[in-house]
């Protein structure tokens, strides 16, 4: 059956998008232009059919942020405090260990860390940190650390990111968030996070990660300042890493909140730039095999409609979510198993319980297995 588009211009890409060939920068402009969101949600979801069916994936995680002090003041950011700001804190090894056990009992399967940039923590610290987490919770998997932060720990011990890298994965990090990414481009990093490493830079320990064996996801922040072609083009780059290395497993697109933030007078964005946004990575970011829709970020409801606009995943039950949050986030803190499973379902897909590393985890009352 031929859809009817309302923007005859996206005739061509559903060409492409049947012979499975990859679109264009040019298509990804377009694709961003059109307002035909129906016609771009009918590709995105020819494509999500194609690689995962009827599958929702979704996981039962916990978010952990040691420490909230950070270095960089990015104006996009409503969550990082200065290191003499009273209202900023740092948890204990003992308090990180603790709060972690406070998600256990969902038998949460993966702990989501990440956190400020802090003038003090030193890499034996975070490291201590990995390694207590990991005999206290040796079934648990660790996604812990953004690009940004391996660079940080990189510059403050003057030591290479690859040995940062070895030194996080000897102590147990199993895999890396997406998270720090923003959008590649120069002259937008240079307003909205100009204290943070440049795109060449993130691109560039992303593989050295992926180059040690290391899994990572990947992000772009938009709805802020940046244009069409600006989006394009971070996409654009992160297929090409991937083509390279294969390591990015799932991207997020991350809409910006600006509440408390030094760029509070932009509007927030709009449910139909949300649903867009996961509509053209699904197109555009051919070769890496999921799209999240992040529930906090973009609400339950937007979450659950674009499982049929290209996203495959909605993250997980996260506990404890801070980052957006601080940035006016009217979400829930946390959603239970339950919660998810019925958001799934009533978008007429099936919910797949999947640990960080898309395996199957199967379930008892108490404790869960991952089938490997
Ligand atoms: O790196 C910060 C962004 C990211 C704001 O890998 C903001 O599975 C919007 O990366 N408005 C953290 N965004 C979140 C993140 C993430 C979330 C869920 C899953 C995964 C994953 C990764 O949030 C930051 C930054 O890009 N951010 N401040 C803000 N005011």
């Amino acid at each position: 059956m031929t859809p009817q588009f309302e923007d005859a211009r996206l005739l061509p890409i559903l060409d492409k998008v049947k012979a499975e060939e990859r679109l264009t920068f040019d298509d990804g402009v377009l694709l961003y232009q059109t307002s035909d969101l129906l016609g771009i949600g009918y590709l995105a979801n020819l494509v999500r059919e194609r690689l995962h069916g009827d599958l929702t994936y979704y996981n039962v995680n916990r978010h952990i942020n040691p420490t909230d002090v950070c270095t960089a003041s990015c104006r996009l950011c409503a969550f990082g405090k200065k290191a003499k700001d009273p209202t900023g804190y740092t948890m204990s090894l003992e308090e990180v260990w603790h709060r972690a056990g406070e998600g256990y009992t969902e038998a949460v399967s993966e702990f989501h860390i990440v956190g400020g940039l802090h003038p003090e923590l030193t890499l034996d610290w975070y490291c201590e940190m990995i390694r207590g987490l990991k005999e206290r919770y040796p079934q648990v998997h660790l996604k812990a650390f953004t690009m940004v932060e391996i660079s940080y720990f990189a510059k403050r011990m003057k030591i290479s990111n690859r040995e940062v890298l070895q030194r996080l994965i000897a102590a147990g990090i199993d895999s890396q968030p997406g998270g720090g990414a923003e959008v590649f481009s120069e002259r937008i990093r240079r307003v909205i996070c100009d204290h943070k490493i440049d795109g060449g830079e993130w691109l560039e320990v992303a593989r050295e990660a992926h180059n040690l064996g290391l899994k990572s996801n990947c992000t772009m922040l938009y709805g802020h300042i940046e244009n069409e072609a600006d989006r394009v083009d971070h996409l654009v780059k992160l297929r090409e890493l991937q083509d390279e290395t294969h390591g990015f497993q799932t991207f997020i697109p991350l809409a910006f909140h600006p509440a408390n933030t030094e760029m509070s007078h932009l509007p927030t964005t709009t449910g139909f730039d949300d649903i867009r946004n996961i509509a053209v990575s699904r197109l555009m970011l051919d070769n890496i095999p999921h799209i999240k829709a992040y529930w906090v970020m973009m609400s339950e409801g937007i979450a659950q409609i674009a499982q049929r606009f290209g996203a495959n995943d909605i993250d997980g039950t996260v506990v404890e979510e801070k980052i957006y949050h601080d940035a006016g986030a009217t979400t829930s803190q946390n959603l239970r198993r339950g919660d998810l499973l019925r958001l799934i379902r009533e978008a007429g897909r099936q919910p797949f319980e999947r640990d960080t590393l898309y395996r199957p985890v199967v379930r008892t009352e108490t404790a869960f297995t991952i089938l490997t």
